[in-house]
């Protein structure tokens, strides 16, 4: 009886589980809905940007349910276009939501290639390609910086490499903190700008640290920190008792793209011994061209510094480097656990290739091969005209806002972001009445409402301080020309003429 129900379990296992054949073909389908759905149509300016529903319908609309019984390929092909459809084209030239936008061919290829090839960053033995070449994109990234060495990581997202940073300066101050954890600290202090990115308060909170320890500091009118403030805030917080270790500074600041003033702020880590770390997630590309790279000067004095090439570099999501100054294996010592199925000491080739324990992932996806293929295919002289032209179209915009009636700069641009109201021609010449500010808050809300059902661009708005509802306007795409910028401010004009 064992026996047979042995056999039975066993019963077809000389086959293949599955048709390759029937497999391939589904994937050239797949891959034919995908290259002229996904990519012609989603970058066409013809084409919408969105197409707006509400959740409810949209759940209707899509037949999420799973069931028990699978179906035939053209059904599956179909909700393959579903979802391209009702899904936002962030390649599209009129996308300006995010701090991300575009569709580059070769980053495209490289992201593809990489999900067929489906392996996971951590030894040399299931990613060799990958670890050598992830090794020589972050080298490359480092020189950037100006770091002849060092050491790095690619980690999901800009975030997580902002609290990488976290640990690490901890770590370096407090090694026994990795064994027995915070209870054997002091009260720790972490300083950044009050115009920082979220991930420094998420971090504190995350690492046990707190986000009540966390010094949020003044910056100016254009949202950079002020280095005399910074200074104040660490005496503050000695006189309370709490350890500084950390101060993060902002390279492109998420709202205004605000650069913080390194040279002075890293005068002041290195008079406190405090570990310096670079959010340079959104401005770190402005390293590339040698007419705007002196917005970051001075970012060779961090030891720590975070890069998102998934940004102004086009090359898709994600990208995000962790960049480290230290030679001294400080990552592996932080994070390393040499798990005995993964990092066998007793391996027949040299196990320093196994990067995989430098971070606290285990699996890991590739993210160096879509970037080392767009440079490999333009070279650096293309990225930095990339980076150049989206300098360009921000200028140009910013020139139209103040040539236009109606449009009006929250401030001149230094980086990408361009951030302006519209004031509508019911609001203009009212100034001086008191709802002047809320009514005109209310007009970004209600135009991005309107683009959207309408499906013709997409653009990001918010408060920010004491100023209400404004747009912030970004463009990383090449394929932006002058004529998607003249239509977004003119699309704006009309969607909100009559509020
Ligand atoms: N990491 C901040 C991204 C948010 C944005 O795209 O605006």
């Amino acid at each position: 009886m064992a026996e047979e129900s042995g056999a039975g379990a066993m019963a077809g296992l000389e086959h293949p589980g599955w048709d390759p054949a029937l497999g391939e073909e589904f994937l050239r389908e797949a891959l034919r809905v995908l290259l002229e759905d996904a990519v012609r149509k989603g970058t066409d300016v013809t084409e919408k940007v969105c197409e707006w529903r509400e959740p409810l319908e949209l759940r209707e609309l899509l037949d999420l349910e799973l069931r028990s019984c699978g179906e035939p390929p053209e059904r599956l092909l179909q909700r393959c276009r579903d979802v391209v459809r009702y899904s936002v084209k962030t390649g599209h030239p009129r996308f300006f939501n995010q701090l991300f936008s575009g569709l580059d061919p070769h980053a495209l290829a490289g992201r593809l290639f990489t999900e067929a090839l489906n392996t996971s960053q951590y030894t040399f033995e299931v990613a060799p390609v990958f670890v050598l070449m992830e090794g020589v994109v972050l080298a490359k990234l480092r020189e950037l910086v100006g770091w002849s060495s060092g050491d790095g990581i690619f980690a999901p997202g800009g975030s997580m490499c902002n609290m990488y940073a976290m640990n690490v300066a901890r770590f370096q101050r407090f090694p026994e903190c990795r064994s027995l954890g915070m209870a054997a600290l002091p009260r720790l202090a972490v300083f950044t700008s009050c115009d920082s990115h979220y991930s420094i308060e998420k971090g504190a909170a995350f690492l046990g640290i707190g986000t009540d320890n966390v010094h949020l500091v003044a910056t100016d009118e254009r949202g950079k920190m002020i280095p005399e403030e910074l200074e104040k805030e660490i005496q503050k917080a000695k006189a309370e008792g709490a350890e500084p270790f950390l101060v993060c500074a902002t390279c492109g600041t998420t709202v205004l793209g605000a650069f913080d003033p390194l040279g002075a702020i890293a005068d002041v880590c290195e008079r406190h011994g405090l570990w310096l770390h670079v959010d340079a997630a959104w401005g770190g590309s402005a390293l590339l061209s040698s007419k705007h790279r002196h917005l970051l000067a001075g970012i060779e004095r961090a030891h720590s510094v975070t890069w998102n090439p998934h940004k102004m570099l086009t090359v898709g999501l994600q990208c995000s480097a962790f960049l480290l100054r230290d030679t001294s294996g400080l990552l592996q010592r932080c994070f390393g656990s040499g798990a005995t199925y993964l990092f066998q000491r007793d391996k027949f080739y040299d196990m320093s290739y196994d990067t995989g324990d430098k971070t606290p992932q285990c699996g890991r996806r590739v993210d160096c091969f879509k970037l080392w293929l767009l440079w490999k295919a333009i070279g650096t002289q293309g990225l930095a005209q990339r980076v150049e032209r989206a300098f360009a179209c921000s200028r140009y915009l910013a020139e139209e806002v103040k040539r236009r009636d109606g449009f009006k700069l929250v401030m001149e641009p230094e980086f990408i972001n361009l951030c302006f109201w519209f004031v509508p021609p019911s609001l203009r010449g009212r100034e001086s009445c008191p709802d002047y500010w809320s009514s005109l808050g209310k007009v970004a809300p209600a135009i991005k409402e309107r683009m959207m059902k309408k499906g013709s661009m997409m653009v990001g708005y918010q408060p920010h301080g004491t100023r209400v509802n404004f747009f912030r306007q970004i463009v990383t795409s090449p394929a932006v020309t002058r004529a998607d910028l003249d239509f977004f401010l003119d699309e704006i004009e009309r969607l909100g003429w009559d509020l």
